[in-house]
This record gives structure tokens, C-alpha cells and sequence, in this order.
């Protein structure tokens, strides 16, 4: 954790240095620092005691300085000092998505901009487009980056509230010793996003439970306790990157089921699991399902839907979008697996802008039991993350037949992430594409484009018959950037027309499509590809947010493409190219 809160401190200096036109030398070497800190995987505190940490490169003396004396204190002096330097407002300026320190420098040197507030006045004016270097375009897109910022307040994304359930759990286990602890609210069911986290822990009553709690909201990791009872802790915790509120419920053993199912929720699932219980003359609530005064299910979660006549219902499902109805016909879908999953079809390596090459990539494969993957590093249009020109594309195309004749045990498929262009046209020649095996067709660019533009685009690009799947379709990225206005149904009626797959994108910012997208492809006929667009050996460890987000939209097994053998995905692939 100490890491984490280092990276953050060290970023931070540096936007303050930026924003106050500080040295530019300096400013890097903080920039450097905090990266090399949020990169290595062993704890700073163990590195320092160690003696290893000076000898880092990269890590100066000043910064080593720093580093001890953010162990030993808790802060950094000039951390505290660069704060008092600038309003306080600014720091969150920084959160907009699109606006960096050198945009607040300019807002808050010439416009004296020094909140949020004050920045959408200043936007208003028109102020802000008549900046040197802004324009209206600029201001329109900080506009949106704000609107969208003042939407989302409140939510996390999955992977930054998977990691605070994490740290509570692991002190929860701790603390209670053999007792259970469950997630449960959106969590459980995998949601996009996450308002507050909620664990259940089993097997406690009385002053026991009281006990639980009490050492939760005094845990070290708790900034602000917002509640603390007999059996509930409300608290934000620390997660070193951000702050995140978990709710912890103490229940005792024979209603852990009933409190599992009730907090799980949604609340909508569970208006008609209480309707289904009415008309049976049952009651149900967080602590069983009662007949008159007996409890008849509790205990266990799956004895409740039974004992309501339903099939269990998996948390991914409990959306109040029809599983109720299915539970009851014996017709619930059963849900693709993480272990279904046979390959990893979206994967950069160093030669664009990954950070692994591709041996790397296939040993990160291996140990989570892949019997293939495919390279698809960015096309040349994409010249931020280093796309390949059809040169190097073609070199990286005999490089991997090559692996291919050495490696055992793993097919390598070749492939590209080429770019979407304007036109709709794609970033290589046919000639070229025909070459690869599996070709991913993504737009980077011209994503605030009107409606009908992106839609065609989309459709022009599923034309192409090397176009084996469309990538992260809308572009959205949580929390951070909307999704294009696609005409949804109009790209999965061409995507089912012209034999082309849609990928569930698996890493917890896109989650692209998302789980009604991905339902409504799957009943038009369409295959889905859940890849994880890994930039590292640890991407590939993504898959599990694509696949929970695909059986929201209740994927089984045969809907996705990489559930297949790779001979099967390479005839599947055929069936387009051959027309
Ligand atoms: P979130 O936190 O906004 O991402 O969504 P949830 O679903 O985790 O909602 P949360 O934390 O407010 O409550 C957790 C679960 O507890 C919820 O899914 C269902 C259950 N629950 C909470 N309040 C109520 C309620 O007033 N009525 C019913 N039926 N269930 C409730
Ligand atoms: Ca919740
Ligand atoms: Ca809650
Ligand atoms: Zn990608």
C-alpha cells in the first residue's frame, strides 16, 4: 500500500511543480520516481530497510530522502510545502478527463481558474476556447470531461473496489479466524461500476459481532467512519489510490444464506423474490424465509430460490431481467466459465506500445492453461502507441511463424489491432491483412463524431472480409470518457449479416461491450471474442472481468469464440474470408 500512496504523492508534486512552471528536470525525475515506485512489485518499506532501494537506478538521493521520510512520518515536507503553494481546488481540477497539468497552468495563470466551479464559468464565457493553444473544440471536450465527472462522482469501477474488498477481507480473515466472509451488493454481481462495497461475515452474534466491527472502523486502512454499530460498520477506506466506502455486516450462522441473497441484492431481484414469497404465504428478508413463525430456508442461499420454486439464480443474473421468469421454467443459461476459456485474442507486445515480447506473452499464457493466443499490436494510424507500418507488421508476421515452429504446446495466432479510419476504410492494405490470421478492427479516433458517422464507419469496417471482430465497439472508458453514440442494433444486425465477431474487452475500464450489448448480440446470433487488450504479462489476468461482463449478458460457453479449439477459431475465421 505504501507504494501506492508514494506514486500518488510523487505524481502529484510533479503536476504541482508543472503547474507552477517549476524546472522541468526536476519534474521528470519525480515523474521517473513515481513510476519506477508504482511498478516494482515488492513493498518500498522491505526495499529501504533492505538498503536495495538507493541502489534503484533512477532513485536519487533527494528522493530516497523523501522515501525514508515518508516511512518514518507519514508525509513528505515538500509534498505539504508544493500544497500550500497552489489553491486547493486545483489538484481536482487535474481529475477532468483531457485536462492536464500544463491546461491547468494555463487556466490558472491567465484566467486565475481555481476550481472546478470556477473553470465551467470560465467555459461558459467563452474564456477558456480564447486561451492560447485551446479553441472551441478544447473547451467543448474539458466541458464534457466535466459533465461526465459530475456524473459518475460517487462510482468506482470494478477492479478499484475488487481491491478494497481485498484489503478488508484480508484483515477480516485476520481478525476473525475460521468465521466466513462473503462480498456481496454489486460487487458480487460484477457490475460495471461499483457505488459501495458490502461483506458479509458469518457465524456471530451478540458482543462477538459488536467486536468485528469495532476492530473495522479502527483498522489502519480507514480514513472517515460513517456508521458504527452493534452488527454494521459503514467506513471509507484507503486503498492508497483512492478512497472507497465498504459496508461490513456482521450476521449470525443460520441466516448467513438469507442475509447473502438479501444484500446481494438488486433490489429489484429482490422486489420479486418477495412477490413470488407473498403469494406462497411466505415471508423473506435478510434474515430467512419464514412460514408463520418457523424459518424454513436461511442458512443457505440456494435453499431459498429452491424452496420458491425456483432453480438458484447465479449473481451475475440478478438484474431483474428475466432470470426470475427462467428460474421458475427451468431455462436459466448456464454461464460460461473463466475455465472455458481456451485462448487470449488481443494482446500488444513491445513492438507497439505492450510492455512484454511475445515469449513473454506465451509463458504468461501457459500457466493459465491457454492452448493458444494471438499477437494484435496497433496499426500505423495509431502513432502514440507506436502502431506498426506494414513493414514491421510483416516482419512480426515471419517472426511468429517462425515461434511457431519452436514453441510447444501453444499456437501463436498472427494478428493486428488495425485502426478504423475516418472513412471507415481500414489502416492496411487487403493484401496485407490477408496474411494475418485474426484481425481486430478498433477506432481510436473521432469518437465524439455524430451518430450516424461512427455507426457507418463501424459498418464500412465489418465489410471487409478479413475483419475478424470489432474491438472494444464503443470506446467508452469508465469513468473517464463516454461511449460513442453507436446505433447498437444496427452494428449487431451487420456484425450477425456479415459473419463478424464482437469482442467483450475485458480490462475494467472499457468492459466494451457491455452486459445488455453483449445479451442483445448473442440473441441476434452473434459470436462475442472476450480478450483482455493486455499491454503486459499481467493483462492476460483481465479475462476474469470479460468473462463475469459477458455472462451478464448471459453468454454461455458456445457464444464466445475463444471457448473453441484454436483449429475450430481458425475455421470460424474461414467461414467469412471464403465467403
Ligand atoms: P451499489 O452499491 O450502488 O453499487 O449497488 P448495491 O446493489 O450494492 O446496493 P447497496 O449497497 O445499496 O445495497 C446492497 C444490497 O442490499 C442491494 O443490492 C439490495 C439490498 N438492499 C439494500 N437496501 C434495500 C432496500 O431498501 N430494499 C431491498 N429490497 N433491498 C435492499
Ligand atoms: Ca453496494
Ligand atoms: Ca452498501
Ligand atoms: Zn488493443
Amino acid at each position: 500500500m505504501t507504494n501506492k500512496i508514494l506514486r500518488a504523492i510523487f505524481d502529484q508534486m510533479a503536476d504541482i511543480m508543472e503547474i507552477l512552471g517549476e524546472d522541468r528536470f526536476r519534474i521528470n525525475s519525480y515523474r521517473k520516481v513515481a513510476r519506477i515506485i508504482g511498478d516494482i512489485p515488492t513493498d518500498v518499506e522491505n526495499l529501504l530497510a533492505e538498503g536495495r532501494l538507493a541502489k534503484m537506478p533512477g532513485i536519487g538521493k533527494s528522493s530516497l530522502a523523501k522515501i525514508e521520510e515518508f516511512v518514518k512520518t507519514g508525509e513528505i515536507a515538500v509534498h505539504r510545502e508544493l500544497l500550500g503553494k497552489i489553491p486547493p481546488g486545483l489538484p481536482e481540477l487535474l481529475t477532468i478527463g483531457g485536462v492536464g497539468p500544463k491546461g491547468v497552468k494555463a487556466v490558472y495563470d491567465q484566467l486565475n481558474v481555481t476550481s472546478i466551479a470556477e473553470l465551467k464559468a470560465a467555459i461558459e464565457t467563452g474564456a477558456v476556447a480564447g486561451l492560447a493553444g485551446f479553441g472551441d473544440k478544447k473547451a467543448a471536450a474539458i466541458a464534457r470531461g466535466i459533465a461526465f465527472l459530475e456524473k459518475s462522482t460517487g462510482r468506482i469501477r470494478i477492479d478499484q473496489a475488487f481491491e478494497a474488498a481485498e484489503i478488508v477481507r484480508g484483515f477480516l480473515r485476520d481478525v476473525c479466524g475460521m468465521l466466513r466472509i462473503r462480498t456481496a451488493g454489486s460487487l458480487r454481481r460484477w457490475a460495471e461500476t461499483i457505488g459501495d462495497v458490502d461483506i458479509l461475515v458469518g457465524g456471530v452474534g451478540g458482543e462477538a459481532a459488536g467486536g468485528i466491527i469495532q476492530a473495522f472502523t479502527n483498522a489502519g486502512f480507514v480514513r472517515d467512519v460513517l456508521a458504527s454499530g452493534p452488527t454494521k460498520g459503514s467506513a471509507i477506506i484507503d486503498t492508497g489510490t483512492i478512497g472507497v466506502h465498504v459496508d461490513v455486516r456482521a450476521v449470525p450462522e443460520e441466516s448467513f444464506g438469507a442475509a447473502a441473497q438479501y444484500f446481494t441484492g438488486s433490489k429489484e431481484h429482490n422486489v420479486r423474490l418477495r412477490e413470488i414469497a407473498v403469494k406462497a404465504k411466505l415471508k423473506l428478508n435478510e434474515y430467512g424465509l419464514f412460514k408463520g413463525k418457523e424459518m424454513i430456508a436461511g442458512v443457505v442461499e440456494e435453499e431459498i430460490y429452491h424452496k420458491l420454486g425456483l432453480d438458484y439464480v447465479d449473481p451475475l443474473l440478478r438484474e431483474d431481467s428475466g432470470e426470475v421468469r427462467a428460474a421458475r421454467e427451468n431455462c436459466l443459461p448456464e454461464l460460461i466459465q473463466l475455465g472455458d476459456i481456451r485462448g487470449d485474442l488481443h494482446l500488444h507486445t513491445i513492438a507497439s506500445d505492450g510492455d512484454c515480447d511475445i515469449p513473454e506473452l506465451v509463458e504468461a499464457a501457459r500457466a493459465l492453461g491457454y492452448e493458444y493466443i494471438c499477437i494484435t499490436d496497433h496499426s500505423k494510424s495509431s502513432a502514440i502507441a507506436n502502431g506498426l507500418s506494414a513493414r514491421r507488421l510483416a516482419q512480426q508476421i515471419r517472426q511468429i511463424r517462425k515461434l511457431n515452429e519452436t514453441v510447444k504446446g501453444m499456437t501463436i495466432f498472427t494478428g493486428c489491432e488495425v485502426d478504423i479510419l475516418a472513412n471507415g476504410k481500414m489502416d492496411f492494405e487487403d493484401e496485407l491483412l490477408a496474411e494475418l490470421d485474426f484481425v481486430i478492427a478498433s477506432a481510436h479516433s473521432g469518437m465524439a463524431s455524430p451518430r450516424e458517422k461512427v455507426t457507418t464507419r463501424t459498418l464500412k469496417a465489418m465489410d471487409n472480409p478479413y475483419v475478424t471482430c470489432i474491438g472494444h465497439p464503443t470506446g467508452r472508458l469508465i469513468g473517464q470518457r463516454e461511449a460513442m453514440d453507436l446505433d447498437m442494433e444496427a452494428v449487431i444486425e451487420h456484425a450477425a449479416q456479415t459473419h463478424t465477431a464482437l469482442e467483450v474487452n475485458a480490462n475494467p475500464w472499457r468492459l466494451d461491450l457491455k452486459d445488455t450489448h453483449g445479451r442483445m448480440a448473442i440473441e441476434a446470433g452473434v459470436k462475442l471474442v472476450i480478450g483482455t487488450d493486455a499491454h503486459s504479462s499481467d493483462g492476460l489476468g483481465l479475462m476474469g472481468f470479460g468473462v463475469a461482463t459477458a455472462g451478464r449478458g448471459w453468454a454461455t460457453k458456445t457464444d464466445v469464440l475463444n471457448t473453441l479449439s484454436a483449429a475450430k477459431v481458425k475455421s470460424w475465421i474461414n467461414i467469412k474470408r471464403t465467403g
